[in-house]
């Protein structure tokens, strides 16, 4: 999948770092007006209602057995006036409705949840592995298809991963991922793992990008969320999720110390000139999974950073945020808290 943020990640970046934007000051682009996306959004919506209301798909299928695949599912168009036909149901029928505000537009979205998965679900900024085909709602063309598996990284830094369109940051933590996988002559097969349908407006895709092959596009993706892998893009040992202090799924807004670098690619977060990582507490725990040991369960603000598994014994280092003087700032988040636990501890 291309990458449908990246203009956006530019003008973030470029923005943070000296203040031009994209759009307005580009001599190359300066006779491109972009659809004002409310009212994209009304036109998309009409779109994506009119497709539900005029497709179904084969629902009885998924009734029995486990582990369907993205290619079983079947949508077909209902021609006027026919009923739908059994073992099948309109799309209109079995979705789910979501909305959501992005670039300050309320939109809406829709989920075929074909199977919840049972595994964990995956952070917004995780890095997942997902098989999925991406078709258009108004051609029904498939512009990319993925049969073999997949990673990508939900949110990208900008730097060296770039991120999906917004619809996958919203859907794919709503799905688990696999309880895990076996081998088959080589072939991993993956047991329980999320799979569904979505329904995207342009506006949480690719808006007046040519990714899919024209603008405006409305998308249909159908996926398997597989696995996933927890991001820490600074890799200072606080998750990229945990750095979205403000909870609105958004990384890129969230700069404790005002010096345009968002805490999720700041080494410091507080500007104390302590690094996070070392305002954090690291504790090792040795899991001897050959004596039925089990893993430890983390307090609140602790995370794991690190594993190694040999033979049967697991090594996991985790940090731990602390709120030293309970001001309830965690020091790495208070410039007036300055202790460095690896220089005191070696
Ligand atoms: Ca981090
Ligand atoms: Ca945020
Ligand atoms: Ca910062
Ligand atoms: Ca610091």
């Amino acid at each position: 999948m291309k990458i449908s943020t990246f203009k956006l990640y530019l003008c973030v970046l470029a923005a943070l770092t000296v203040f031009i934007s994209c759009e307005e000051d580009d001599p190359i682009i300066n006779d491109f007006v972009e659809e004002d996306r409310t009212e994209q959004q009304e036109k998309d919506n009409d779109s994506i209602l009119d497709y539900l209301s005029s497709h179904y798909y084969n629902s009885s299928f998924f009734e029995t057995g486990t582990d369907h695949k993205y290619t079983d599912i079947i949508i077909s168009e209902l021609p006027e006036g026919e009923d739908v036909p059994d073992g099948s149901t309109l799309l209109i029928d079995a979705v789910e409705t979501h909305t959501t505000e992005f670039l300050e537009a309320d939109y809406e979205y829709y989920i075929l949840r074909i199977n919840q998965g049972g595994g964990e679900a995956p952070k917004f900024t995780d890095l997942v592995r997902v098989r999925y085909e991406g078709s258009s709602v108004e051609d029904g063309d498939v512009f990319d298809s993925r049969i073999t598996p997949l990673d990508l990284a939900l949110v990208g830094n900008g730097i060296n991963t770039f991120g999906t369109i917004r619809a996958w940051q919203l859907v794919m933590p709503s799905f688990n991922a696999s309880t895990g996988f076996s081998l088959d002559n080589g072939v991993v097969n993956y047991n329980n793992f999320g799979l569904g349908v979505m329904f995207v407006p342009s506006g949480l895709a690719y808006f007046s990008g040519i990714t899919t092959g024209s603008s405006y596009d409305n998308l249909i993706f159908k996926f398997e969320m597989l696995q996933y892998e927890t991001v820490d893009d600074d890799g200072d040992g606080i998750p990229s999720y945990v750095e979205d202090l403000d909870a609105n799924l958004s990384v890129f807004d969230d700069d404790s110390d005002e010096d345009e670098a968002p805490n999720f690619i700041d080494l410091d977060d507080d500007g104390d000139e302590v690094s996070t990582f070392n305002e954090l507490e690291q504790t090792i725990y040795i899991v001897d999974t050959n004596m039925g040991e089990s893993e430890p369960i983390l307090d609140a603000n602790e995370y794991e950073f690190s594993r190694i598994t040999n033979a049967g014994i697991i090594t996991i280092t985790t940090v731990k945020a602390l709120d030293t003087n309970s001001n309830g700032i965690l020091d790495y988040l208070d410039e007036d808290i300055t202790i460095n636990y690896n220089e005191t501890s070696s």
